[in-house]
């Protein structure tokens, strides 16, 4: 029998403060319908931008964690994994996906690492091939630019015009995964806008989704955004639908939270937002990418 509720199984660190991950990823997809089964990855005071954040990681736990989860017989409609808290937890990871994925299962990496141009403070440089590795196995990955050019062996460009975008997108379905979407693209001719390319290997299209710049940064967007593609995807939005969605969503989100003063990078107003996730989809403003 289906889920009545459909279930994802969320492989993602917990971080007490600092919107990202767990904190993120359960309050959007349990909006949006469905049932959030965590398997977290490593337990934080804060996340690892934040100073002097304290790590407890869980990879000694994840095995014992699965077993009980294969006795039980659990069955998921989504498989979602992101910030891992060991290169070891991506094989993991993989076997997970290997013992509970059936052929109507979405699988979406999230090989989260890295952003402007470096590795974030807890990761070993080894993340790079084993997220690689692991992408194998998805249908969906959603690496932001860093993390693409990394992943490729490449170096993270100042921007990147429409044919090159391409380029980046088929290399990253060469890895493995069906639909590649590169978020924080610098495309040359939308550096005003805050940009999305994705590509699907099925219907060999590209596509471009975005929404303009707001001048400021807040952290755990990237899962915000993965997070609301995951739902959209498992609630049978097309590709280019759930890329304009997600990208509405944070936008919402940025304008929500920079409309107050005083508030700082880590304190997006995630709850604000998160009404919006019921509402019909605005216009789409989706581009093909030709
Ligand atoms: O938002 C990505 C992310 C997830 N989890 C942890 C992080 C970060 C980014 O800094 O530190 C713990």
């Amino acid at each position: 029998m289906r889920n009545p509720l459909p279930r994802v199984a969320a492989i993602h660190d917990l971080s007490g403060f600092g919107r990202c991950s767990l904190t993120v990823v359960i309050p959007v997809l349990s909006t949006m319908g469905f049932e959030v089964c965590p398997l977290p990855t490593a337990v934080l005071s804060a996340h690892t931008a934040i100073e002097g954040f304290k790590l407890f990681d869980l990879t000694s736990e994840l095995p014992g964690f699965i077993s009980h989860w294969k006795e039980l017989s659990l069955k998921f409609d989504g498989i979602y994994s992101g910030f891992l808290g060991s290169a070891r937890q991506a094989a993991m990871v993989s076997d997970f996906i290997d013992s509970f994925r059936t052929p109507d299962c979405l699988v979406v990496v999230d090989p989260v690492m890295a952003d402007f141009g470096q590795l974030y403070a807890s990761m070993p440089p080894e993340m790079v091939g084993e997220m690689s590795k692991l992408s194998a196995k998805a249908q969906v990955i959603t690496p932001n630019i860093t993390e693409a050019a990394l992943m490729l062996g490449r170096p993270v460009p100042e921007s990147l015009d429409e044919t090159e975008v391409k380029d980046w997108l088929v290399a990253l379905a060469d890895l493995g995964p069906t639909m590649p979407v590169i978020t924080s693209l610098p495309l040359k001719s939308r550096l005003d806008r805050s940009t999305v390319a994705a590509y699907n290997r099925e219907d060999g299209r590209f596509w471009l989704a975005g929404r303009p710049f707001v001048p400021t940064q807040y952290h755990g967007t990237g899962d915000m955004y993965s997070s609301v593609l995951t739902g959209c995807l498992l609630q049978g939005d097309s590709l280019p639908v759930a890329l304009d969605r997600s990208a509405q969503f944070v936008a919402t989100a940025i304008r929500t939270t920079f409309g107050y003063s005083g508030l700082g990078h880590h304190e997006i107003l995630l709850e604000r937002a998160l009404p919006s996730l019921k509402t019909p989809p605005e216009s789409a403003g989706y581009d093909l990418l030709p």
